[in-house]
């Protein structure tokens, strides 16, 4: 046997930059498309990206980086990757880190950063990016070391798509991407074995068996979850019917006979009044937001509560349950076994939903939005994909189209996101290229990314982008009109551009229209248009959304206006 002294030097591993591990751990964790813009401290990255299978997408804000990556993870149900430099790339970031926290959606954010020998002394594009972030990531990296690269981006893909999704942080001083380190795989980690409780099962099944008027109250963490399928299995067998929130919409298909509607401020009254009216109400994947609950004291006040979700922290949180779950909705959904008699129940809710479904056939000869996006949703059928952007718009795409799985319809719920829309609408492109894909957007919220028609055009992304035209910011007026005694301050938008003119400047197909008689041949132009387009809606400004429960107001007191 040798001695230490006498044993041939050990082969030293092969040592790469740490930009190199960077690009190598991204391909490991199965990334194939990266939103990004680069800056300078970030540049090792990008020299690295050259020949790697990475896909990079350039946009032209940071901000619509992060949006696109979050729609790209909403559609695939993998963590969305974004890039920016330090400082201004960094911030520019932030509203779209933000909106995936908010949605519980995973995404990857890595960002640049100065030396680390130059942190802390206001260096040249230097910002805590690390404090920053931290109220709206669910983790985040400051890599010190380029050996530790592979073990964090390990660790940050599999924190943002595991438990309650969310965005992760990785920050990277400029010396550690231009350091080096050797090779390493992390190992993969083991499957955590779903967190199944037994006793819970048999405590929610026995409410079950008991209610009368059980309502299932479905959030967009089924979706994340990937339990829409458990869902449907449920519902199949116990015909229970069912309301969702915004983000929650798809997860049963709207037209499914047991669906009741959307719950909530803007919510149909059918949902609304089944749940005033329920005994039980089985919340899966929802947090009781304001949004959906209108006055919390008053939400479901005659219900029991089940509540099912991958957070445990969400249990209890707002509205006490009597059986809670925290871990596997799908294994949860699937081990119920109570089959109440909810017959005559499911039919007082369908004739509600009857008597007040919503009527298209408005007065006058302007176009009436809820009448052409129905329209729309029908012509472009099920495998159609939506995007939003946030105001009346958004409401009327919620309460008017058709979705049959929640893929189909992203919209900004938590953080309420103008300028979400278009970069949503590049992130599922990517995702689903065959898809139809639609962005609905309003003219303040458009202008908000409205440089995102550059990307469009640069990777020739066929969005069908239909934009609602009331020259107002209608959403704040309706408010202004209904709560501050039609006190209309700062909501003019009637110097907009020519949206078709600025359209056309970035080299994309736009046309205009105002009139009634123009919708049918319009949306077959568009659906049938094979790049991208802008269909520049013209609508009467004065235009409101309706029902509308007033802030703080229980959901049974829903103001609506009726020709
Ligand atoms: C970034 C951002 N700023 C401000 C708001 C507040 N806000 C909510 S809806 C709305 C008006 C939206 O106007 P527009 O996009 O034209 O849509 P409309 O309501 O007219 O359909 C505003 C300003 C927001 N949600 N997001």
């Amino acid at each position: 046997m040798l001695s230490p002294a006498q044993r041939p030097p050990e082969p030293q591993p092969e040592q790469v930059s740490g930009a190199r591990l960077v690009v190598e751990a991204l391909e490991r964790a199965g990334a194939e498309y990266i939103f990004g813009y680069p800056g300078g401290a970030i540049m090792p990255v990008y020299d690295a990206l050259t020949g790697s299978s990475l896909k990079h997408i350039l946009v032209r804000h940071e901000q619509a980086a992060a949006l696109a990556a979050d729609a790209y993870a909403r559609v695939t149900g993998k963590a969305g990757v974004c890039l920016a430099t330090s400082g201004p790339g960094a911030t520019n970031l932030i509203t779209g880190i933000a909106n995936a926290f908010m949605d519980s959606v995973p995404m990857v954010a890595i960002t640049g950063q100065v030396p680390t020998t130059l942190m802390g002394t206001d260096a040249f594009q230097e910002i805590d990016t690390f404090g920053l972030m931290m109220p709206i990531v669910k983790h985040s990296f400051l890599v010190r070391d380029p050996a530790n690269i592979p073990h964090v981006f390990a660790q940050a893909f599999r924190i943002a798509t595991s438990g309650r999704p969310g965005p992760v942080l990785i920050d990277l001083p400029k010396n550690v991407t231009n350091g080096f380190a050797p090779r390493c795989e992390p190992p993969s980690p083991q499957p955590q074995p779903p967190a199944f409780d037994g006793a819970a099962i048999a405590a929610a099944d026995a409410l079950i068996a008991a209610a009368s008027k059980p309502l299932l109250y479905v959030g967009g963490g089924v979706a994340m979850a990937g339990a829409e399928e458990a869902l449907r299995r449920f519902v199949a067998r116990t015909a229970i019917p069912s309301v969702a929130t915004l983000k929650g919409l798809g997860s049963i298909p709207t037209d499914d006979p047991t669906f009741i509607g959307m719950l909530g401020m803007h919510g149909s009254r059918a949902a609304n009044i089944a749940v005033e009216e329920c005994d039980l109400l089985i919340c899966i994947g929802a947090r009781f937001d304001d949004r959906a609950t209108g006055k919390l004291a008053s939400f479901a006040p005659n219900a029991k509560v089940i509540h099912l979700d991958a957070d445990p922290s969400e249990i209890g949180k707002l509205r006490r349950a009597e059986v809670g779950f925290a871990g596997d909705i799908v294994a949860a959904l699937d081990a119920f076994e109570a089959t109440p008699d909810v017959g005559g129940w499911l039919a007082h809710c369908q004739g509600r939903k009857r008597l007040w479904a919503p009527r298209y056939d408005a007065p006058g000869q302007g176009i009436y939005a809820p009448a052409l996006l129905k329209t729309l949703a029908d012509k472009a059928g099920d495998g159609a994909i939506f995007t939003c952007d946030v105001g009346l718009h958004q409401m009327w795409v919620a309460q008017h189209c058709r979705f049959s799985r929640p893929q189909a319809h992203l919209t900004s719920g938590g953080l309420g996101t103008m300028g979400y829309g278009v970069p949503a609408g590049i992130g599922a492109l990517l995702a689903e290229p065959d898809a139809t894909v639609i962005t609905v957007s309003g003219d303040g919220s458009f202008m908000m990314n409205v440089q995102e028609l550059a990307t469009l055009r640069r990777y020739r992304l066929p969005l069908k982008i239909v934009l609602i035209d009331n020259s107002q910011l209608g959403m704040v007026r309706q408010w202004q009109e209904l709560f501050f005694e039609e006190n209309f301050s700062e909501i003019d938008l009637s110097d907009n551009p020519d949206f078709s003119e600025v359209a056309h400047a970035f080299g994309i197909e736009a046309f205009t229209i105002d009139h009634r008689s123009q919708v049918a041949g319009a949306i077959d132009r568009l659906l049938g248009t094979s790049g991208p387009i802008l269909m520049h809606v013209r609508i009467d400004p004065r235009e409101n959304v309706w029902p509308l429960v007033p802030p703080n107001s229980p959901n049974v007191e829903m103001l609506e206006k009726r020709w």
